[in-house]
C-alpha cells in the first residue's frame, strides 16, 4: 500500500542521474525499435568459414552506439520479460511472465511516457498470434494504439517457417503500415525466425552451418544470418520510403539462444573452455543505437537489458528524474551498479557472482565470497523492491511525473 510505495519511492530517489552532451540529441525523431529473436553478443563480428554472421549488423554498428558488455536479464517469460523491462523499467518476475501474471497493474510505461513527453503515438509489429504471452492485454495497458499482430500479415506455407512468417516478409509487409503511422511515433518490431530449434529452408541459408559438434549451435549461425539480411531489408525500405533520417533505431537482442544443454557448440565455435564465467558471459545480448549522422562509438560499461530504457530516453530528451525505474542510462551508469539477474547472480565491475561462486573477473579465479557480498544486497533489494511493485500494484499510490506530487 502507501507505504510500501513511499519506500520505494525513496529508495529509487537516493541515486544521482547524469546528464550528458548527447541528451536530446535524438528529441522529437521517430523510434523504430528492433528486438532480435534469441540473438547473443557472441554472433557480432564473428566469423564462421571465414563468413561474417552479421555482416549487416557489424557495419551498422561502425555509425552506431554499440553497447558491448550488455547482458540477458530475463526469465521465464523470455521476449515478454524483455518487452516488459524496457516498457517499464521494472525487472521480470521470479517465475511466469508479468505480461500473463499482472496485466492489469499500472505501470509508467514507455508509450505513455513518450505520449506525454511530445504526443508520441506507439505500435508494435509481430507475426504471431495476438493472445501469444497475453500481449494484446498488456500492449492494451502499455498504451500501445495499435498491436499489427499475425492477422495483420498475408501468411502462407511458403513465407513461414517455424512460429511463423519470416523475417524478410514480415518486415516486408510491415512497410504500408509503418509509413502510414501519424508522426511522433514509437514503432517495436518483434522478429521471429531466429527461434529455437533454428529451422531454415535451404534457399533461405545464406552462410555455411557451422561445424561443430552441436547441430543446433551449426543451426543457429544461419538463422541468425537470415535475420541479419531481413534486417538489412528493413533498412533499405525504411531509406526507400524516406523515413530513415527522422528516425533513432533501438536494436537489441531479446535474450540467450544457445541453452546451457546446447552451449558445448558455442564453446567450440569461440574456442573457449566450458566454465561458469564463460557461460556467464555468453548471457550478454548485443545492443545498438543507431542515430542517423551520430558517429559511431562503443560503450563497454557493463549493463543490462532493463537499461536500454532510460538509455533511449536518455537520447530522446525526455527528463527521468522523477520516474521509478530500476534503468540506468548507459551513458553514465555507475560503474559499481552491479548487473543483477533473477537467478541469483550478478555482475558487477571486478566480480561476477554465479553458482554460489564469487570470481574476480580479470584473473577469472574463484575468491571469497565476501568480495561479492554488498553487490548482492544491492542485487537483493533491487529484485526486492521491484517485485513490491509489481505484486503490490504499487503505481497506484505513486505519484506520476506528469502529476503535481
Ligand atoms: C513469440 C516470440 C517468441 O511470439 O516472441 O517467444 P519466446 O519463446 O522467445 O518468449
Ligand atoms: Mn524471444
Amino acid at each position: 500500500d502507501e507505504v510500501d510505495a513511499n519506500t520505494v519511492s525513496s529508495y529509487l530517489k537516493k541515486e544521482e542521474r547524469k546528464q550528458t552532451e548527447l541528451f536530446g540529441i535524438a528529441e522529437g525523431k521517430n523510434v523504430i525499435m528492433i528486438s532480435m529473436e534469441s540473438t547473443q553478443n557472441f554472433v557480432v563480428n564473428e566469423k564462421v568459414n571465414g563468413e561474417e554472421i552479421t555482416p549487416f549488423l557489424n557495419d551498422l554498428i561502425q555509425d552506431s552506439f554499440y553497447f558491448s558488455n550488455i547482458y540477458d536479464q530475463t526469465a521465464q517469460g523470455k521476449t515478454s520479460d524483455a518487452e516488459f523491462m524496457i516498457d517499464t523499467g521494472l525487472y521480470p518476475l521470479p517465475s511466469g511472465s508479468v505480461f500473463v501474471r499482472r496485466p492489469k497493474n499500472e505501470f509508467e510505461s514507455l508509450p505513455n511516457i513518450l505520449q506525454e513527453y511530445s504526443g508520441y503515438k506507439a505500435y508494435t509489429f509481430h507475426g504471431n498470434d495476438a493472445g501469444f504471452w497475453n500481449r494484446k492485454q498488456m500492449y492494451d495497458n502499455f498504451g500501445y494504439e495499435h498491436f499489427f499482430a499475425k492477422e495483420n500479415y498475408d501468411v502462407t506455407e511458403e513465407n513461414s517457417i517455424n512460429y511463423g512468417i519470416k523475417d524478410i516478409a514480415f518486415f516486408e509487409q510491415s512497410m504500408e503500415d509503418l509509413i502510414s503511422l501519424p508522426e511522433p511515433y514509437l514503432a517495436k518490431f518483434i522478429t521471429l525466425t531466429n527461434h529455437f530449434p533454428f529451422l531454415l529452408e535451404e534457399e533461405d541459408q545464406l552462410i555455411e552451418l557451422a561445424e561443430t559438434g552441436v547441430d543446433v549451435v551449426n543451426r543457429y549461425v544461419a538463422t541468425v544470418r537470415y535475420q541479419d539480411r531481413a534486417l538489412e531489408r528493413f533498412f533499405e525500405m525504411v531509406k526507400e520510403e524516406g523515413l530513415y533520417e527522422n528516425t533513432i533505431f533501438v536494436i537489441f537482442g531479446d535474450h540467450y539462444g544457445i541453452s546451457k544443454k546446447y552451449e558445448a557448440g558455442v564453446h567450440e565455435l569461440l574456442g573457449q573452455d566450458n566454465t561458469p564465467l564463460n557461460h556467464l558471459e555468453l548471457q550478454q545480448i548485443p545492443v545498438v543505437i543507431h542515430v542517423p549522422g551520430q558517429q559511431g562509438e562503443t560503450i563497454e560499461a557493463n549493463g543490462g537489458e532493463i537499461d536500454i530504457r532510460a538509455t533511449l530516453l536518455h537520447l530522446l530528451g525526455v527528463p527521468t528524474e522523477n520516474r521509478l525505474s530500476f534503468s540506468r542510462d548507459l551513458f553514465t551508469r555507475a560503474a559499481d551498479m552491479p548487473v543483477v539477474f533473477r537467478n541469483g547472480d550478478m555482475i558487477a565491475e571486478s566480480y561476477a557472482f554465479t553458482n554460489n561462486v564469487c570470481y574476480e573477473r580479470d584473473s577469472k579465479k574463484k575468491v571469497s565470497n565476501k568480495n561479492c557480498s554488498s553487490y548482492l544486497k544491492t542485487a537483493r533489494e533491487e529484485l526486492e523492491q521491484s517485485d513490491n511493485i509489481i505484486f503490490g500494484d504499487l503505481f497506484r499510490f505513486i505519484p506520476h511525473a506528469g502529476e503535481e506530487s
